[in-house]
């Protein structure tokens, strides 16, 4: 941590400025704010954390919207075109994508930025690219301040694109306000065998590329899909989940899943739901932090570090308990 080569980096901006720069919807700003929080350098981890604190009183105050689905199910071509149309009716949309299945890879940003050509060319709109480096769990606080930081910046609509495999699709469920699958079609014979889990923490699914030849089949699948939903236990309390069919090329459709967005949002905010979600994910995110440098913290003990291999050894070979190892082991860290 005291490595030389770090001691005189420092941003080319003070906490003022980027406060200031993001006032007034500074993009150019924004993404370094962005790139701010996503160091892991300390020096800019402190700053980043400044910085935070400066804005918070100028968060909360979009829309937050999950997009998940699997590869090539149309994500990024549906967010071109619904978020083109928001930014022609003067609204502010910000993107941004995590790519959990390669946190390290370039390809998705290549991807995403020609995929969403229009919108980021257009005035109103931001995107940004899945963060890099770091654990799965740095990615997740990255994202979270990176919305944040958009919210600060004005932007109304966040959008938050991530490939659904696994868990993603349960991540992108704690910081947005609504989530959506993207479906294609095909899959309608594999339907009763798709996992109820992932169905349970979606709104409302989206089959896509509802076009051309497609279209008959799309609409068919949408019906197959409205079938299930009505089985399941909904993510959100008090939302009924819809199933609907779009075309990110011919615009079919997008200007109903709006519609189904907004009615979400006006529902969940009268119910209350909207506002105890938000505070839940806050406190869900602040007792995750806490584990994850609880669990850093652990494994980093020269303590810890001294006796593992012994302890675990005898773990291994039946001559100790696993509570039994995992108590001493405690012991020793809460000792130090
Ligand atoms: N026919 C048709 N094709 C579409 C539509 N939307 C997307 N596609 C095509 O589907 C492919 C994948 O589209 P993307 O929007 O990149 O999909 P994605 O889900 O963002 O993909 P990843 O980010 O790689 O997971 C591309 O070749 C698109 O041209 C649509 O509405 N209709
Ligand atoms: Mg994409």
């Amino acid at each position: 941590m005291t490595s030389s080569k770090w001691i005189k980096k420092t941003s080319p901006f003070s906490i003022v400025e980027y406060a200031e720069g993001l006032k007034r919807n500074d993009r150019a700003i924004l993404a370094k704010a962005i790139t701010l929080i996503e160091s892991n350098h300390p020096n800019y981890v402190n700053q980043g954390q400044q910085l935070l604190k400066e804005i918070l009183p100028n968060t909360g105050n979009s829309l937050r919207i999950g997009i998940t689905g699997v590869p090539g199910a149309g994500k990024s071509s549906f967010i071109e075109n619904l978020g083109t149309m928001l930014c022609n009716t003067g609204k502010k949309v910000a993107v941004l994508a995590i790519d959990p299945s390669s946190p390290l890879s370039s390809g998705s940003i290549l991807g995403d930025k020609t995929r969403m050509e229009k919108l980021s060319r257009h005035p109103n709109a931001f995107i940004r690219p899945s963060p890099t480096g770091g654990s799965l769990g740095g990615v997740h606080r990255k994202t979270r301040e990176a919305i944040l930081l958009c919210e600060a910046a004005g932007f109304e609509i966040i959008i938050v694109e991530t490939v659904g495999v696994g868990q993603s699709e349960v991540s992108i469920s704690t910081m947005t306000d609504i989530v959506l699958l993207l479906a294609i079609t095909g899959a309608g014979d594999d339907l009763q065998g798709i996992k109820k889990g992932i169905l349970e923490i979606v709104d409302s699914i989206i089959v896509t590329k509802a076009d051309g030849e497609n279209l008959q089949k799309a609409l068919e699948t949408k019906s197959e899909y409205k079938q299930i939903l009505r089985l399941l236990y909904p993510r959100t309390k008090g939302w009924k989940p819809q199933a609907l069919a779009c075309s990110s090329f011919t615009g079919y459709g997008i200007k109903e899943i709006w519609e189904l967005i907004l009615q979400f949002e006006k529902e969940t905010k009268k119910s209350g739901v909207f506002l105890t979600r938000r505070q839940q994910q806050t406190k869900d995110w602040l007792k995750s932090t806490i584990f994850e440098q609880l669990e850093y913290s652990f494994f980093q003990n020269e303590n810890v570090k001294s006796v593992w291999s012994e302890i675990e050894q005898g773990v291994i070979q039946g001559k100790l308990p696993v509570t039994q190892a995992a108590n001493q082991l405690m012991k020793i860290y809460k000792n130090t």
